[in-house]
């Protein structure tokens, strides 16, 4: 079964401004990469004692891989290493558009200053010498993995809601889609679109707009898990993609959602308005991509707008 988030009166979810950040409280990833697995036990040591989530290589070849599967918040590097060296790997990793923003610091027993500054031609944020004090280490790397954190998270966000933007949507959608597939899971796609909102615009203003859309974010934050994803696909109009459910709980949930957003009350100056959304619902595996998900449930859409808008259709 599906398990909502404990009911919460709707005039308190209102009040209550849940437009944060996400809370941060995933520990920072780094990535290590040594030639010696002594001197990567080490570092690793350190890091995981700062509460950090490490994974190390010992051959720069794995390096690439690792980054893949692990995607760090930042890269440790020793410069000294067979085949290829610390800074042969840094430029490889920054012709990689994905990698761009990776904070990437060196490791290295080298002291030379300009031997250090030529490594650091690579791209690279920080030299460290070894051996390094662990609270240099820590604070080094806590304070650059946090900035791309930040900014990562400024990125994938519309500022309005605090919810996913469109491609950041897009991209973790496709993501819970490929690990479907593997664990044979089965989730739901909700678009929602508000109903007749050019109206609402036109006759309150645009102030007023931006309320509604924001009361419906923090409904869907407030009552969606955690692990679902949700995200303003538009203007108006929300994606959400729901985990481990069916159509008809979908449908049962969407609708309590429906109703409760119709009941919110508004103001415009000395006036009072209401205002209603339709939403439509597809299936995975039935629709097996992204693709086929998002034209399923804009189709069921569309006929919940035909058929007179505030409804729910599957
Ligand atoms: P329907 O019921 O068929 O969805 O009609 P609609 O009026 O909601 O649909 P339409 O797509 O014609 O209008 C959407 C409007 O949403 C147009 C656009 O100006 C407005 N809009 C888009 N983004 C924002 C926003 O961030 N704030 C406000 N206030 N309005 C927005
Ligand atoms: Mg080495
Ligand atoms: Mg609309
Ligand atoms: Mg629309």
């Amino acid at each position: 079964g599906y398990f909502t988030k404990p009911v919460k009166p709707l005039d308190l979810i209102l009040a209550v401004d849940e437009i944060t950040m996400p809370a941060g409280d995933e520990p920072l990833r780094v990535l290590v990469v040594d030639d010696e697995p002594d001197a990567a036990d080490y570092h690793t040591l350190i890091l995981e004692q700062a509460g950090m989530a490490v994974t190390q290589v010992n051959h720069p070849a794995d390096a690439l891989a690792a980054l893949e599967r692990f995607s760090p918040d930042l890269l440790l590097v020793d410069v000294y290493m067979p085949v290829c060296s610390g800074e042969e790997l840094a430029s490889i990793i920054r012709q990689q558009l994905e990698h761009v923003g990776l904070p990437i610091i060196y490791l290295s027993t080298e002291t030379d200053r300009e031997k250090q500054i030529s490594a650091m031609s690579a791209g690279v944020e920080a030299f460290l010498t070894k051996p390094v004090s662990p609270t240099e280490l820590v604070s080094a790397v806590r304070l650059r993995a946090e900035r791309l954190r930040m900014l990562r998270s400024l990125m994938s966000r519309d500022s309005m809601t605090g919810l996913y933007n469109h491609s950041t949507t897009t991209e973790l959608i496709n993501k819970a889609l490929a690990l479907g597939h593997r664990e044979d899971s089965q989730h739901t796609l909700v678009m929602i679109d508000i109903d007749c909102f050019k109206e609402v615009n036109d006759t309150h203003g645009h102030l007023a707009g931006d309320q509604v859309i924001i009361t419906l974010a923090r409904l869907l934050k407030s009552r969606l898990r955690n692990s679902d994803i949700i995200g303003r696909y538009g203007g108006e109009e929300f994606v959400v993609l729901l985990k481990n459910i069916d159509v008809s709980a979908t449908a049962e949930l969407i609708n309590t959602l429906r109703h409760d957003f119709s009941r919110v009350d508004y103001h415009a100056g000395q006036q009072h308005f209401r205002c209603t959304f339709s939403a439509g619902i597809s299936h995975f595996p039935s629709q097996p991509s992204t693709e086929a998900l998002r034209l399923t449930a804009d189709k069921a859409l569309y006929r919940a707008k035909h058929q007179g808008r505030n409804q729910v259709v599957t």
